[in-house]
């Protein structure tokens, strides 16, 4: 496109004030706005331009629509998914990213236009086999000396995220001539599992409400379901469980159906599948059954009929994802069955439509004095390969319970037949909430670089996620989503990246958190190093920074009762032994720590010989897991020569000195920021420093009532007693089941 001088400079206005509105901004409600308000000063060749090739656009996807295109999505015999490119790419309806990358490169488009009329792209592809259903190519050409960049797919959903990231390079300035991009997801079922119940509450969600209005829905299709489908499409992530694992039968009656239907609508043509979560024990509450007895006939009948009701209504529903016989919730065990017998009758009643059954293997019992830490594994072992071919098994990245550090579930790498689904936590159930700027792709690489050694070295748990180790079929990732209705999403602005992170590691689970993070800061707010860097240091220190003012040195599950938070290190009375933080520290006055080497509930027994060997001496495990795995004295020396008490309080100072540095690293990027960001973050970060001191002081002080111990020089004096932080409580907090009184 051949522009004057002046109207570059206001093109590139405009580009500026996209760019700087933020992702945070552009991704939420009022996402049109500062679209609309680039486009009006936009010089008038170039508005005229994208008219143009807006009307140009739509006429040839209403077209396309009407093309037999080989759809991945049963059912449907045509799509609209076409739409969706063109009105990303043009910015007519307001794309996640929209405009500068439209404009750049206006010619894509058009291109994009020609490669699905006339199918010219392929002749153009780099190597078309070198991706697969829902991979892409971009490549820039020259045809008739008319420089052109193509993105080119196998199936129309590969299109959709060439663009998306056509747009994300564009938006990063990144020379996009200059290079080829041949990309293909790594895993199957990239997928987002929301904890959202039917009355709009979220367990452990700390950004507002549900976004699933059941009330108007099916006829009201709020806008933010559109948004959230594109978001959620720009990362990949191409599947949603839309209810609560502790799960309700309604959402399986005629009336939510219809509900879960229009959703499903929704989603369809940003590639995104819908599950929902299955009560075991559906077919007594809302099937008048008497039994739920998984082989029982008329338990097998009634999945089966309500599978094809499903089906009926959504041609490509993904399935169900199953909590059963964990936490109280039903399960075969309440009929003398197994998971096995469980799993595949749902399995087979399923199958026929091509969907699968997601069956947790997060358990422990109360009738069982197993360290809760082996109880899975123990259980879950003897069934691998039982499963029907449609069943994932999914596992939560830590043998407890998303703690913000813990070694990896012993099950990675031990089940080799049936497929494994990993199980991320995105909101911060023990991570500060969405008040905590924590950057999660960083703990998350942590557990998919591990190497388990269970196939020889090189066994990661990537590597088992992504079928590559074992060969497994059915590959999944599963992160428990962060998102509500809070105008941002996510509570906290640096919770987005979370979810972006998320999304781009179910994509490749070996990207690295650097980069990850060098991406979300470039497309949510600018590209100027000066900002980039400092910021991204931050975010790479944050996870750290949180394990070190809450749980150091591998201690773990040391939270208060219920609600998650806040430090309660010193509760004792809740009905189960493993409930209980005394449970997990065994803090006395000899030391600290859950031995779990032989001399103890012998859990290293359950991982790989080398690892086994590894972390049962003091002198080879890495120090992050020490107290995780043993049971040591207060003055056991640690490798830097500090003993125990002396180090475990450094850290939780340490902890306390990152925050006070992030907040030093915002306060010098705020030349970059306009007041509103910059003081949403800072005050946010305000009340992460003072909560990491409310960890640090609860902690030190009650584990100094066994240690017997001074603090060490260079850790702060606690501001208030023991006894002070004991009597807090905090019955409203967010996350646990609302009360009215
Ligand atoms: C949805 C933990 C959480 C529960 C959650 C459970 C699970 O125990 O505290 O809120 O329940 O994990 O993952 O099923």
């Amino acid at each position: 496109m051949d522009i004057h001088i002046d109207d570059k400079v206001k093109l590139s206005q405009a580009v500026d004030l996209l760019e700087n509105s933020g992702l945070a901004m552009r991704i939420t409600n009022y996402l049109g706005k500062p679209i609309e308000k680039s486009m009006k000063m936009l010089p008038e060749k170039v508005t005229g331009k994208i008219q143009q090739a807006s009307i140009f656009s739509i006429n040839k996807a209403l077209k396309i629509a009407t093309l037999s295109i080989n759809t991945r999505l049963k059912g449907k015999k045509t799509s609209n998914t076409w739409h969706k490119v063109l009105s990303g790419t043009s910015g007519a309806v307001g794309g996640f990213l929209g405009l500068p990358g439209f404009i750049v490169e206006l010619p894509v488009s058009t291109a994009i236009i020609m490669r699905s009329i006339l199918d010219i792209a392929r002749s153009f592809a780099e190597n078309i086999e070198n991706i697969d259903k829902e991979g892409f190519i971009i490549q820039s050409i020259s045809r008739n000396n008319t420089p052109l960049t193509i993105i080119t797919s196998k199936e129309e959903i590969g299109l959709l995220y060439g663009t998306f990231r056509f747009l994300r390079e564009m938006q990063m300035h990144e020379n996009i001539s200059a290079k080829t991009i041949v990309d293909s997801p790594k895993i199957q079922l990239r997928m987002l599992n929301h904890w959202d119940n039917l009355d709009r509450s979220v367990e452990r969600g700390y950004a507002g409400f549900s976004l699933w209005n059941w009330q108007k829905l099916p006829e009201y299709i709020d806008q933010r379901y559109i948004d959230y489908a594109r978001a959620n499409a720009s990362i990949g992530i191409n599947a949603t469980v839309l209810t609560n694992v502790n799960a309700n039968a309604l959402v399986l009656t005629p009336m939510y159906l219809e509900k879960v239907e229009a959703l499903a609508n929704v989603f369809r043509s940003y590639g995104i599948q819908v599950y929902l979560t299955a009560r075991f024990s559906a077919p007594i509450e809302i099937g008048n059954l008497e039994t739920a007895d998984p082989l029982d006939k008329n338990v097998q009948e009634w999945w089966s009929n309500k599978a094809a009701e499903i089906y009926k209504r959504i041609p490509d529903f993904g399935g169900f994802l199953v909590k059963a016989n964990s936490e109280g919730q039903p399960g075969p065990q309440n009929y003398g069955r197994n998971h096995v017998d469980g799993a595949n009758m749902m399995a087979t009643a399923l199958k026929p439509f091509g969907g699968n059954v997601i069956w947790r293997a997060f358990v422990y019992s109360e009738h069982d004095d197993t360290d809760r830490a082996k109880q899975a594994y123990d259980e879950f072992l003897p069934y691998d390969g039982s499963f029907k071919d449609n069943v994932i098994v999914q596992v939560k990245n830590g043998p407890i319970d998303f703690q913000p550090r813990e070694p990896f579930h012993p099950m990675f790498g031990a089940y080799k037949k049936t497929p494994l689904a990993i199980e991320f936590q995105i909101t911060q159930e023990y991570l500060g909430f969405s008040t905590h700027l924590v950057f999660l792709p960083k703990l998350f690489e942590e557990i998919l670089d591990i190497d388990t050694y269970q196939k020889g070295t090189e066994s990661t748990i990537a590597k088992i996620i992504d079928g590559s180790l074992y060969g497994n079929k059915l590959t999944t990732m599963a992160g428990v989503a962060n998102i509500g209705t809070d105008l941002n999403w996510t509570g906290h602005p640096f919770a987005q990246a979370n979810w972006y992170g998320f999304g781009r590691l179910a994509w490749d689970p070996n990207l690295n958190s650097g980069q990850i993070a060098d991406e979300w800061i470039r497309t949510t707010y600018t590209n100027d190093k000066a900002f980039v860097e400092p910021i991204k240091k931050m975010m790479l220190t944050s996870r750290e920074a949180v394990v070190n003012y809450m749980n150091p040195l591998g201690l773990h599950h040391i939270f208060d009762t219920g609600h998650h938070y806040g430090p309660g290190p010193w509760v004792d009375d809740l009905g189960r032994p493993d409930w209980n933080p005394v449970y997990y520290h065994n803090a006395d006055k000899n030391g600290i720590g859950f031995d779990r080497t032989t001399s103890g509930s012998n859990a290293l027994e359950q991982y790989a010989p080398f690892l086994e060997k590894a972390y049962s001496n003091t002198n080879t495990i890495p120090e992050e897991y020490l107290l995780w795995f043993h049971h040591l004295p207060w003055d056991y020396k640690l490798k830097n020569g500090e003993i125990l008490w002396d180090g475990i309080a450094l850290k939780y100072q340490e902890g306390v000195d990152q925050v006070d540095d992030m907040i030093k690293t915002w306060e010098a990027a705020k030349p970059f920021l306009n007041e509103e960001h910059f003081n949403e973050v800072h005050m946010l970060l305000q009340i992460q420093l003072k909560e990491a001191k409310w960890w640090r002081d609860a902690c030190l002080l009650y584990f100094q009532t066994f240690s017997n111990l001074p603090l060490p020089k260079g850790v702060e004096k606690p501001a208030h007693s023991l006894e002070y932080y004991q009597s807090l409580k905090f019955p409203f907090a967010p996350g646990i089941k609302p009360s009215w009184n």
